[in-house]
């Protein structure tokens, strides 16, 4: 997929567990699986997934396109305009909302006064699921169904995930400032979606803690090995950037 990373270089940075997976997929860049990079304007995805849905629908395919955004990206004009745009058109996307409560610093309640996401979908005219997103199987589920309906019905569907940011938004910004600290742990401990998943797993006698603490020495592993590799490799020179 980058016209400058070559195949040699790809071999020498990426794990080979990694390497060996991807030679068995028969689609591996992002333009052959039909993903679409994500922009750094927030909701301008939007619109752009309606345009490819409505595509679907006129060359007759039976797909739909999904598109992801958070709770802060519902406060665009883009998310309006989409949503409206697809009701019309009847056009097989889904839109699928990550309500995490804050857009950066912004509390969900500085943003809206509806009861969340799911009823602005419904305003439009557009059949919306809540679901707990948390909860990995609900969330498979809620899009298992939604694409079912999007295919079979040819309509929009929007999907609101209920969640919370526990990371901090990106790099320069420091969430403590912003929301307690014990709010952010209680996320991070008793509502992780990874140990939910996980205990589910294991409750099914489909893992333990001996095989978790092997994958992630393993993986630890490959990734150092990795990083070594990848911090031996001559710079780019100016040009090429
Ligand atoms: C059109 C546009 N306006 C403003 C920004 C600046 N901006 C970057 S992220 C962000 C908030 C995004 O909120 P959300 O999608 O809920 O993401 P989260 O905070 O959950 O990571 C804003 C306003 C932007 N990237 N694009």
């Amino acid at each position: 997929p980058f016209p400058s990373f070559s195949e040699k270089k790809k071999n020498e940075i990426l794990p080979p567990s990694f390497l060996k997976k991807e030679k068995k997929k028969e689609k591996c860049c992002a333009s052959e699986a039909e993903i679409y990079p994500c922009w750094q304007l927030i909701s301008t995805q939007l619109p752009q997934a309606v345009g490819a849905a409505y595509s679907l629908k006129m060359d007759k395919k039976k797909a739909c396109a999904i598109t992801y955004f958070g709770d802060g990206g519902t406060s665009e004009g883009d998310f309006h305009a989409a949503l409206n745009f697809a009701a019309v058109t009847e056009a097989p996307v889904i839109f699928f909302c990550r309500n995490n409560g804050w857009a950066i610093s912004t509390p969900t309640a500085e943003q809206f006064r509806s009861d969340g996401v799911v009823t602005r979908g419904q305003a439009y005219g557009i059949r919306s699921i809540r679901v707990d997103g948390n909860d990995t199987l609900a969330v498979y589920s809620a899009v298992h169904t939604a694409r079912e309906m999007a295919i079979t019905e040819g309509r929009p569907i929007l999907i609101e995930a209920m969640t919370y940011r526990v990371g901090h938004h990106s790099t320069s910004d420091d969430s403590t400032k912003y929301r307690p600290a014990d709010e952010m742990e209680h996320w991070r401990t008793a509502r992780d979606p990874v140990s939910r998943y996980r205990k589910w797993v294991q409750g099914n006698g489909w893992w333990c803690d001996t095989q978790e603490s092997e994958l992630r020495n393993n993986v630890r592993q490959e990734l150092l090995q990795a990083i070594q590799v990848a911090e031996r490799m001559p710079k780019h020179g100016l040009a090429e950037l």
